[in-house]
């Protein structure tokens, strides 16, 4: 309420750094500074990868500074060109790693109750310059894999998926980390496992992995230039991170179910905020706390519970608003602003995050949940 002072006195954020133990974190940093060895393929990113490989099932995952990069590296490496088919309900770094390399990203719609790319959808927009489709897992939901995979081997094209939101999460029991050509995973603050900054393209694939290897230290092999890389390697600081976090995997995970059941429980009491449920019987890491607002029933706009929530210094968001199709670098392209998503606009307009992960109470939900429910009570009372 205006003039008293906000529910929380410290800020909540989404995508607050989930932390693992500081003195073995501390620890890694002495050793890596007493052997002098910071970046270059180091011993903390070889045990990082080796780890991060084990937890996933998959032949080969290599670690790479960022996952926007690591798309990049992934798209080059599958050799994708001309048009690529890629949702618009997405972050912007899945678009422009593909317009960053000259292609032209194809926004398509999505299933509304996935909120991931819909395969049916794809298949309608594949043209002769089309060379692939890249999925993302939003929130850590896996894509429809099989249907994706059919439509890619059925018309020639490479499957990338954007896995940014999924390390940890799995599809009919297998982990997100083994479909498609490959997958590309983030590391980044805001994330489930986090190294700082960094992330990871894993693939079952020797040869794909071999050149995601020579293209991430700028092509080179042994002496030798043989491609055109880039320059996309983890540093030992940040791979001392990502083992650090990956030790502690499972208290962020503990702490993001109890908080999702406690969003549960809170959210059920406040009518037109419903909880996006993640498929059952699947692994999942719940880093996001998805709700959709209908306004028409609760009786605020989606940006209006925002600003609402923000006063009281709870700082939800509105991932992906407007979607890729609508921001500056892509409507006004023949692809872009002219476009009909309506099932992305829609959720563009309804979408809310709330903030979880270890920096999160359950008694932080709950005091969320019944200020939601009060507030819109008393202003339904008035209306
Ligand atoms: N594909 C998908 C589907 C993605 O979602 C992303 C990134 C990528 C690809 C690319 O991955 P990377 O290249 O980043 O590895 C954040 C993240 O920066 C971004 O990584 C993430 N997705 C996206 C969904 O969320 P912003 O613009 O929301 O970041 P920012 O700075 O507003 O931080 C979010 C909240 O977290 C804030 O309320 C503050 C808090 N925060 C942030 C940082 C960095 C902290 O409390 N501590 C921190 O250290 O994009």
């Amino acid at each position: 309420m205006p003039g008293e002072s906000p529910l929380f006195s410290d800020k909540l954020h989404v995508g607050c750094p989930n932390l693992g133990d500081r003195a073995q974190l501390l620890a890694r940093f002495e050793a890596l500074l007493d052997r002098r060895w910071l970046t270059n393929d180091g011993p903390n990113v070889k045990a990082f990868e080796r780890e991060l490989a084990a937890v996933l099932g998959v032949k080969h995952c290599l670690a790479i500074c960022n996952a926007t990069i690591g798309l990049e590296i992934a798209i080059r490496a599958l050799g994708l060109a001309g048009e690529v088919i890629v949702p618009s309900f997405t972050f912007a770094a899945t678009a422009h790693a593909l317009a960053w390399l000259g292609i032209t990203p194809v926004f398509c719609d999505i299933d509304p109750s996935t909120h991931n790319i819909d395969p049916a959808a794809a298949e309608k927009l594949i043209s002769p310059r089309t060379t692939g489709i890249v999925g993302v897992h939003v929130w850590g939901n896996p894509c429809d894999t099989d249907a994706l995979a059919d439509i890619a081997r059925r018309h020639r094209l490479k499957l990338l998926f954007d896995a940014a939101h999924a390390f940890g999460c799995s599809r009919q029991g297998e982990m997100i980390g083994n479909f498609g050509d490959a997958e590309v995973f983030s590391f980044h603050a805001t994330k489930f496992l986090n190294s700082g900054e960094g992330g990871a393209i894993a693939t079952n694939d020797d040869e794909l992995a071999a050149k995601i290897r020579r293209l991430r230290s700028f092509g080179v092999e042994g002496e030798q230039v043989s491609d055109l890389g880039t320059n996309g390697k983890m540093n030992e600081f940040s791979a001392a991170m990502g083992l650090t976090s990956l030790e502690s995997m499972g208290d962020f995970l503990a702490q993001n179910r109890t908080n999702f059941a406690a969003y549960q429980e809170a959210l059920s009491r406040v009518p037109g905020i419903k909880l996006f449920v993640p498929p059952s019987g699947e692994r999942h890491n719940l880093q996001y706390i998805v709700a959709e607002i209908d306004e028409s029933v609760a009786g605020n706009s989606r940006d209006a519970l925002l600003a609402l929530l923000h006063g009281e210094n709870v700082l939800a968001k509105r991932y992906f608003f407007p979607g890729c199709h609508r921001m500056t670098p892509y409507r006004n392209t023949e692809r872009g602003g002219s476009l009909s998503l309506p099932h992305t606009e829609r959720l563009c307009e309804r979408v809310l995050q709330f903030p979880t992960g270890t920096a999160v109470s359950t008694a932080d939900v709950a005091k969320i949940g019944e200020f939601l429910r009060k507030s819109l009570a008393r202003q339904r009372r008035a209306a």
